[in-house]
């Protein structure tokens, strides 16, 4: 018995340690990050960290979700309503220019912008003997979200691990050295913020911060446990003859809600790290993994192994540009997207914002927020498909606020029911249109938002989700539409006005994008009173909406318009293409029921090109992947990794991947690399219209796979394999017991499922 045991526990420590030797889910570097966007990223959903990985200093850069500049305020434009007449008659005559003008004095937010995610501090450990040093290695382990720095200086081995985790609320960093009593070096926590104050204690730093001219204020403490001396010496707390330390980082702000910043920073910050007392870090370790695992492991995806990942990652990136074969890459890519969405979003946080939650700036590219007229949808692409429902719930409690804040700028803006976003939104859930009327006057941010709440009911059959959170706000998102379309003069149509086709052209009336979205919500919506069996009167009020909103046009180069009249120019290489909506992630537009708009579609597309800012080239792969063409696909996927250095920001030079494989935009902004992932799913499975559709849009680039795990609508789990282009086996699990309809190619395959059950198929689909 005994000795079976010790088999066992041999035999679970070998596997362990296979496991986190495995070098396919690690990004890995042989020298310390001199930029950010070399640094690597760790998170819980609430706290993030940068880990430079430096030799004789280190530098983890941190934040808090929930440090913003601003105070709790409502942006609406009180009044604004009666100049919407007037505007909207003003673009009717073709005054765009006085249509701008009118809006940006009597219509916009109050203020005009909306406010900044801030950086909270840094963490910074100096190691002045090490000065040195050789065997450097350096790597974020994906696949245990551990991150790892370690050197060899005067024959000790010096590691560093760093993790984020969700239960202990803490980010806990492990230093250690393989030659006892041989590790000495100190830390320090730091601050940007004109107002910062520093503390040390005994074994205890602590940091007070306060954003300025704002109502937020942070703290962040930090506790040493070492089997070595601690001693305090000015503003460092050192560490001597040790052969191990353990820091625990805690952080926390006086944010309670977008409304109330009356919480304790201090009694939070504190609370974590007494929670934390006693704790080894082997035992947060262990709890942070099982957590992580539970997440994480629900997905693979194996697209083959060339050897490639022996090259560090910067390398391995500049070497797909000479020879674009590397599929454990874009296996890696792929699974780095659902990393960083576990690492920002988790149930109880802030959604992922522009940059997740990582930003070092306290003037970040477009404030660090939620643009909603792309980016923020496009970071929830791939949390229904590769099965990481639950963090996309911030995002639901995020437009829970919206259809809170938004009901004043639906009736002051509007004099509608209902409510409306607009094309950003802050941590104090702002909803007006911002910045300037040529691209902030655009209503569609509630419509497509909503689609997410639909979208999250398609994959899950949550009955009870659709009826008490889901349908409530999509209601309430297409009362307002339903009461601010008006009928266009010249044509009859129902019409969006004032809006725009985000941020193309200026403000118009009647942008394609704004009618696809719309009906689409209500489609959803009368199918999801449908469901609910309510609200019958409404359903039919939409019903007869639908068929007067203006359709989708062909236009004289036989692309699709991206407005109502047929003005598109061929030439314009514009990074958004929102009027391709209704191909995707909408599906108004598709190859069953539409594909003389399909095919006007890929005209549009072909006119703007593959070049683009970092989500652009992410919701091409998506693009072409509905398209049905999967090489295409591929060639943006090329594009995705094109290496950009660090110190590029200038987003007209094109997107790609940073060193750190960050989404480069640049600057850097995390959607492509939520969006790119959801694509290279969607060259794999579709799910979209009436089939679940096996290798749609299979790249000849990817002839062997196999993918675990993805989620299709019809709340259905899949897993299947294919090689040399073919399908070779299906497993299906349904969690819902609908029927299920399976296409592959030519084969279709429809049956009868049980909750629970799994189903396997041939490569014909034949059920064995
Ligand atoms: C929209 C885009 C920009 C950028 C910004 C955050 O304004 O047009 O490219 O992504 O959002």
């Amino acid at each position: 018995m005994k000795n079976l045991l010790t088999l066992a526990i041999i035999i679970l420590v070998v596997s362990c340690t296979a496991q986190e030797e495995k070098s396919e889910l690690k990004l890995w570097y042989d020298r310390p990050a001199e930029t950010w966007n070399e640094a690597l990223p760790v998170g819980n959903g609430r706290l993030g960290a940068m880990v430079f990985g430096g030799v004789s200093q280190d530098r983890i850069q941190f934040n808090e979700e929930t440090l913003w500049t601003g105070a709790p305020n409502d942006y609406a434009h009180e009044g604004a309503v009666n100049y919407l007449e007037e505007i909207r008659q003003l673009l009717v005559e073709g005054k765009q220019d006085k249509a701008h003008e009118l809006a940006m004095k009597e219509f916009m937010s109050i203020p005009l912008n909306q406010k900044e995610y801030q950086p909270f501090g840094d963490l910074f450990l100096y190691f002045p003997e090490h000065v040195e040093y050789s065997d450097y290695h350096r790597e974020l382990d994906i696949s245990h979200a551990i991150c790892r720095t370690s050197y060899v200086v005067n024959e000790v081995q010096y590691s560093r691990e760093i993790l984020a985790s969700y239960p202990d609320q803490l980010l806990v960093i492990r230093v250690s050295a393989d030659k006892k009593g041989t590790l000495n070096f100190a830390l320090k926590l730091g601050a940007e913020h004109k107002e910062s104050s520093l503390e040390t204690l005994d074994g205890l730093q602590v940091l007070s911060v306060a954003v300025e001219g704002g109502a937020l204020k942070g703290r962040a403490g930090v506790r040493v446990e070492t089997d070595g001396r601690l001693v305090n010496e000015g503003d460092n707390i050192s560490i001597k003859g040790a052969s191990s330390a353990t820091l625990y980082l805690s952080a926390a702000t006086n944010f309670v809600s977008y409304q109330d910043v009356s919480g304790d920073p201090l009694a939070r910050m504190e609370t974590y790290l007494e929670e934390s007392r006693g704790k080894s870090f082997k035992e947060i370790k262990e709890a942070h993994v099982s957590d992580f695992h539970r997440l994480f492991n629900r997905f693979s995806l194996d697209l083959g192994n060339n050897g490639r990942d022996s090259l560090p990652t910067n390398q391995r990136l500049l070497k797909f540009a000479e020879a674009p074969d590397d599929p454990s890459l874009i296996a890696l890519y792929t699974q780095y997207g659902r990393y960083l969405m576990i690492s920002a979003s988790r149930e109880g946080t802030q959604p992922a914002n522009l940059q997740g939650i990582w930003n070092k700036d306290l003037k970040p590219a477009w404030g660090s927020k939620y643009t909603v007229n792309i980016n923020t949808e496009m970071n929830y692409w791939p949390a229904e498909v590769t099965n990481l429902s639950e963090c996309a719930e911030p995002l639901f409690k995020l437009l829970e606020e919206c259809a809170e804040t938004g009901v004043n700028v639906a009736r002051e803006h509007y004099g509608a029911d209902g409510w409306v976003l607009h094309h950003n939104t802050d941590l104090w859930r702002g909803t007006a249109p911002i910045n300037h009327s040529n691209h902030g006057m655009w209503v569609s941010g509630s419509g497509w938002l909503s689609h997410h709440l639909w979208e999250h009911y398609l994959f899950t059959r949550d009955l009870d989700f659709l009826r008490d959170r889901a349908y409530p706000l999509m209601r309430e998102a297409a009362t307002f539409y339903s009461q601010y379309l008006v009928e266009d003069p010249g044509t009859g149509w129902l019409i969006s006005t004032p809006s725009n086709s985000p941020e193309n052209g200026g403000m118009v009336a009647g942008p394609t994008m704004d009618h696809q979205i719309i009906r689409s919500l209500y489609q959803a919506c009368i199918e999801a009173a449908g469901i609910l069996d309510t609200d019958s009167e409404f359903a039919s009020l939409l019903q007869d909406q639908v068929s007067r909103i203006a359709p989708n046009q062909i236009g004289q180069y036989g692309q699709l318009q991206e407005w109502l009249e047929d003005v598109d120019d061929p030439e314009n290489k514009h990074r958004h293409i929102s009027h391709l909506w209704g191909i995707h992630p909408g599906k108004d537009i598709n190859w069953e029921s539409s594909p003389e708009l399909m095919e006007a579609a890929r005209q549009s597309l072909l006119f703007r090109g593959d070049e683009g800012t970092g989500w652009s080239l992410a919701w091409k792969i998506n693009f072409w992947a509905r398209l049905l063409d999967g090489d295409h696909a591929y060639e943006l996927i090329k594009l995705q990794f094109r290496l950009v250095s660090s110190e590029n920001t200038n987003y007209m030079g094109g997107g790609g991947s940073y060193p750190n494989l960050f989404d480069a935009h640049p600057p850097f902004q995390i959607d492509g690399n939520f969006g790119a992932p959801a694509g290279i799913v969607e060259m794999l499975i579709q799910s979209h219209l009436s089939t679940i559709d096996l290798l749609p849009a299979l790249p000849s680039a990817l002839p062997d796979g196999k993918i675990s795990g993805v989620c299709a609508r019809g709340g259905f789990e899949l897993s299947f394999s294919w090689k040399d282009g073919k399908l070779q086996e299906v497993e299906v699990l349904s969690k819902a017991g609908e029927t299920c309809y399976l296409r592959y190619g030519d084969h279709f395959r429809e049956f009868k499922t049980e909750k629970g059950k799994f189903y396997k198929l041939d490569g014909e689909i034949n059920l064995q």
